[in-house]
């Protein structure tokens, strides 16, 4: 309990515990000294705030409006999964949070369209304006992996994500889904959503399903894989935190 409430170096510090102590002074104190001096020279996460310090805040704001569609898309990288979504497609709203809750992004989506006509001319436009935000919060990429990957599974559904922040749009689709319609929403809109996203955010992606039965299942799969992957590029990397991640030395 007490390991739960306060950090082991400093619990090391206060008792003065040192590295130095021996075997029978461990048996001695107790469960928690042991775990005090496991983890009292823990490296830096991936994840840990600390290594953003310095860094430019990834944060972004984008509207975009068209004749068609009026979209604007707020975002930040560093967030803990807030989410408010309103674009008109409830399914993409669905997708949307997906993005959002598994790539610890905050995410604010509104969009207006012309969904009298369907839903493609609103569906594109929010992952254009999706992949502008993205890039224009990602900088000149400092300090993050770049290279992301996540295999997810939803039920029969598997789905694996490779991406990479690379500055060259490509997209290889691998999804096979079975019914033209979940709900409402045209599946082949799946495809045309990453492309727009791929060529605003100027990544590479790759997405392969590698089971699956459900459609339901086989997009959301995709939708929470991409966001974890996401997470994995986007966090710091901690051996370079501060490097722009190519040997070209940009982006
Ligand atoms: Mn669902």
């Amino acid at each position: 309990m007490i390991a739960i409430l306060t950090t082991p170096s400093v619990l090391a510090r206060r008792w003065g515990w040192a590295k130095g102590m021996s075997q029978r002074d461990k048996i001695e104190t107790g469960p928690v000294v042991v775990f005090a001096m496991q983890t009292q020279d823990r490296p830096l996460s991936i994840a840990d705030p600390a290594l953003r310090e310095g860094l430019a805040p990834r944060r972004a704001s984008v509207s975009r409006t068209t004749g068609e569609t009026d979209v604007r898309v707020s975002l930040n990288l560093d967030g803990t999964g807030q989410c408010t979504v309103n674009t008109g497609i409830p399914f993409l709203d669905h997708m949307l949070h997906q993005i959002s809750s598994h790539g610890l992004i905050d995410l604010d989506v509104q969009a207006q369209g012309d969904i009298h006509i369907d839903d493609h001319h609103t569906n594109e436009d929010v992952g254009i304006t999706l992949g502008m935000a993205m890039h224009q919060a990602l900088g000149d990429r400092k300090g993050m992996t770049r290279f992301g990957h996540f295999v997810a599974p939803l039920d029969e559904s598997l789905v694996q994500v490779a991406l990479d922040f690379s500055g060259r749009p490509h997209l290889s689709y691998g999804l096979i889904i079975p019914t033209e319609r979940v709900g409402t929403y045209d599946t082949q809109l799946v495809r045309e959503f990453f492309v727009a996203v791929v060529n605003h955010s100027q990544m590479t992606l790759h997405l392969r399903q590698l089971d699956g039965l459900n459609s339901h299942h086989i997009i959301e799969a995709t939708f929470k894989a991409f966001a974890r992957a996401m997470r994995m590029a986007v966090e710091v990397d901690p051996r370079r935190a501060h490097l722009i991640p190519s040997s070209k030395g940009v982006i």
